[in-house]
């Protein structure tokens, strides 16, 4: 390889790896960071949250009890979402799609019956 070559193809690289970082730094300039509120499960019911949920928050759901549970939500049009089952000390996660009244419940535990509310 001659010497004009190595030169061009190291300040090829040069531009290519400013595109890069630059496309890199608008992407998180215009895409929000994703915010994520943990909830806790217990027997017979989610604590009680302190958090406004949002469209497109993401819930992560803590199973602190020592029985599974098995959650599903009842979106504001209607629709049910089953999350499978929830074993002891496991974690799932839920994204909130919209905002509106959801209804958390679970289907071993008709007990368990949590409205919740989600801001725009
Ligand atoms: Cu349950």
């Amino acid at each position: 390889m001659n010497r004009e070559l190595k030169r061009w193809l190291s300040g090829m690289m040069l531009i290519i790896t400013a595109l890069f970082s630059t496309s890199g730094s608008a992407e998180q300039l215009t895409e929000s960071q994703p915010v994520i509120h943990q909830l806790s499960l217990t027997h017979h019911d989610f604590e009680e949250w302190t958090f406004t949920p949002r469209a497109n928050d993401t819930l992560a759901i803590t199973n602190k009890s020592d029985i599974a549970h098995s959650i599903y939500i009842t979106y504001p049009d209607g629709t049910v979402v089953n999350l499978d089952v929830q074993l002891p000390g496991e974690t799932f996660t839920w994204t909130i799609p919209a905002a509106g009244n959801y209804m958390l419940q679970c289907w071993i535990h008709p007990i368990i019956r949590e409205e919740m509310t989600v801001s725009p």
